[in-house]
């Protein structure tokens, strides 16, 4: 025996066991730990291996046959026709190279004409009908033999129980993809988060554990949906000779088909359907991981006939993953702007979902608990479409054994400064404030950003090397900058060094909501900022605002209120506006109208659930233009509430206090008599 089948005799040993452990995790456990494009390699490179080497074949091993076995809590039902599965092109040359074998069999020069349809990333299911009634559903199993899954597919919304129209055959036997919607995956994620069940690592998974529920009752709360391409065993009828016509009937039977399915010709069409679908892929309502393309007229299919696994006249153009495997090398704590430390992972270079990731963000610690995430360990790590890369979970089989427990640091690894988790909260905060250098930099860049001061010029980078070469500490430190100490930064020349000093004195003269945002106060954004501004009209009078005037203010919070309180409380940032204003930041104070004369002058109202006849703002406005103060919160100084539909908490504290209460059309006939109409 040469040394080298020895060797591939060995490796092959070991990918077989690990594609079988795969196999078990995924269709019996639901629970697969690695992701798909890590198994396709290993079962690409067992293929080569036997490829190679045929004596390695064994029958047994995961190549011959088409999936993997089923669980035994279902009863097991085996499939009329076996349920194929579709040979896979990753590159456009296999697609050509799968064109060229489709007509060098069919020894025909003239294109082909292909049905091209988006892959769904879901479960293959058979659904059988019997004189148009749903009889039963039954998984694809290992493509053989499934599990009979009727009550669950039944409860399938978009899945028929009785064929709608006619001309269906007698028996039909419809396949295709239950699948969950994205946004139904996300809700239930969301949900299953706050419960703190467990959750699905993606939509598939979510689809596969929610038809295996033994309790058809829980399967119908899940929002699932079939999707159907293709026919299995018919009797009892015809049908049309072309796989785009049996789609039609399908749709005219009342069942689902992808709305994007398309008849091409020729392999180029097909390549330029690919890309449109990729180019949509991330605006649709469920996950794909490629397009298929069938040989569309039947006749030419049964000419091509089958390999033992797949047909010869399909083939699926997979899209490139968008969940892969690496190392996840070490996990940093950064501080954000009002102080809170977010983990965030150091990861092996990756390329997934069309770039190289080597960070993605941990969120907090109660995640990487979830996740039981340790440094070493093998993660997977998706990126779909512009969303940041996220760590789905751990492969436990691959955890090293020095792999290091992660624990969030006790001081801030910026400033030294004790790191504080309030009871009850997920995040933790650095209690540096503006002594971290961290938080000032954050604190700068927001100052900084285009919707506060803008100052064109001022990016991040520069803001970071600013302040490490310590020419700046604080907003009002940017004011103090002269060109010399800009323009002998490394890449700073002289003309931009200008520039950035004619920005920053541009940017003195700002309004009031801008300078408000620019604060940067938690929990106070641009629309709040200008919210506070129009209300009080002056920093001082925000400055000098209550608990209960803040409470006042349409929109704010008792939450909110006690971060604007606390803020110009604190010494370090009254002595910063301070310094702003010496350095000749100003704006102008906004005219408060006089509410003199007015019918609602010196009422404080609120508004509160629907209205038909209005948005609350244009209820809030109205009343404003009447003279009174719209507030956000009921209290005993509420001179009276407007209660639309729907109203909650607001009116029930307003019943406690006795303050008076207009429903809508009451409401609508006082604004007549205040305007003395
Ligand atoms: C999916 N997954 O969307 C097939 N598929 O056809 C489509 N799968 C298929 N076709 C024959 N659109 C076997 C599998």
């Amino acid at each position: 025996m040469s040394q080298e089948f020895q060797a591939a005799s060995e490796e092959a040993m070991g990918l077989r066991a690990a594609i079988e452990d795969h196999n078990y995790r995924y269709y019996v456990l639901d629970d697969p730990s690695v992701p798909d494009a890590e198994y396709d390699r290993l079962m690409q490179r067992l293929r080569q291996l036997e490829a190679r080497f045929p004596d390695l074949i064994t029958p047994d091993s995961p190549t011959q046959r088409v999936g993997a076995m089923p669980s035994d809590s279902f009863e097991t039902v085996e499939h009329r026709l076996p349920m194929l599965s579709l040979d896979n092109a990753f590159e456009e040359q296999d697609l050509l190279d799968f064109d060229r074998r489709v007509r060098d069999r069919l020894k025909r020069e003239e294109e082909v004409v292909y049905c091209c349809e988006p892959k769904l990333d879901g479960i293959a299911i058979s659904v059988w009908y019997e004189d148009g009634r749903l009889i039963r559903g039954v998984t694809r199993g290992d493509g053989t033999a499934g599990e009979d899954i009727t009550p669950n597919v039944k409860t399938v919304a978009n899945i028929p129980l009785k064929l709608r129209g006619e001309g269906y055959p007698g028996t039909l036997e419809v396949r295709g993809e239950i699948y969950l919607p994205r946004a139904a995956f996300d809700a239930y994620n969301k949900k299953a988060l706050e419960k703190g069940d467990k959750v699905f690592v993606n939509p598939r998974n979510a689809a596969a554990g929610s038809l295996r529920q033994l309790d058809p009752k829980v399967t119908a709360t899940r929002a699932l949906e079939m999707c159907c391409y293709s026919v299995g065993f018919v009797e009892g009828g015809e049908l049309p000779g072309s796989q785009r016509q049996i789609l039609e009937k399908l749709k005219e039977w009342g069942l689902k088909i992808n709305p994007l399915t398309e008849r091409v010709t020729g392999a180029q069409a097909c390549l330029e359907y690919y890309r449109s679908i990729m180019q949509q892929r991330d605006g649709l309502a469920y996950d794909i991981d490629g397009v298929v393309f069938k040989v569309d007229d039947l006749a030419l299919q049964e000419a091509l006939g089958y390999v033992s696994r797949a047909p010869r006249w399909a083939i699926a153009h997979k899209f490139p993953a968008q969940e892969e495997m690496t190392v996840l090398e070490a996990v940093d704590f950064q501080v954000g702007r009002t102080g809170a430390v977010t983990p965030v992972a150091r990861l092996h270079p990756v390329f997934v979902g069309g770039v190289t990731v080597s960070n993605a963000t941990l969120h907090n610690m109660d995640e990487i608990r979830r996740l039981d995430l340790h440094v070493g360990d093998s993660v997977v790590i998706r990126r779909a479409g512009d969303v940041i890369p996220q760590v789905v979970s751990v492969v436990p089989e691959k955890r090293p054994q020095n792999a290091a427990v992660i624990q969030r640091p006790e001081t801030c690894p910026v400033c030294g400064s004790d790191i504080i988790q309030l009871e009850g909260e997920v995040v933790a905060r650095c209690s540096g404030g503006l002594y971290c250098a961290a938080q000032r930099k954050e604190a700068i860049k927001h100052f900084a950003s285009r919707k506060a001061m803008d100052i064109e010029g001022l990016g991040d980078k520069l803001v970071d090397i600013l302040i490490e070469k310590e020419l700046i500490s604080t907003p009002a430190s940017l004011f103090t900058l002269r060109v010399a100490d800009i323009a002998a930064l490394e890449r700073m020349g002289q003309k931009s060094a200008e520039n950035l000093i004619k920005a920053l004195e541009k940017a003195k003269s700002t309004t009031l909501p801008r300078f408000i945002f620019g604060l940067g106060i938690r929990e106070v954004g641009e629309a709040t900022a200008k919210t506070l501004a129009n209300h009080f009209g002056s920093l001082e009078k925000l400055q000098q605002a209550t608990i209960e005037d803040l409470e006042e203010v349409s929109d704010i919070g008792p939450v909110s209120a006690g971060h604007i309180k606390s803020f110009f409380e604190q010494p370090h940032n009254l002595e910063t506006i301070e310094e702003l204003r010496s350095h000749g930041v100003h704006w102008q104070d906004i005219e408060q109208v006089s509410r003199e004369g007015l019918p609602l002058d010196g009422q404080s109202v609120v508004v509160t659930g629907t209205l038909t006849n209005m948005t609350r703002d244009e209820a809030k406005d109205l009343l404003v233009s009447l003279g009174a103060k719209a507030a956000g919160s009921v209290s005993a100084k509420t001179s009276f509430l407007v209660a639309g539909e729907k109203a909650g908490s607001k009116l029930t504290k307003a019943e406690q206090l006795g303050v008076q209460v207009y429903n809508e059309e009451a409401f609508l006939a006082k604004v007549k008599e205040w305007k003395g109409e």
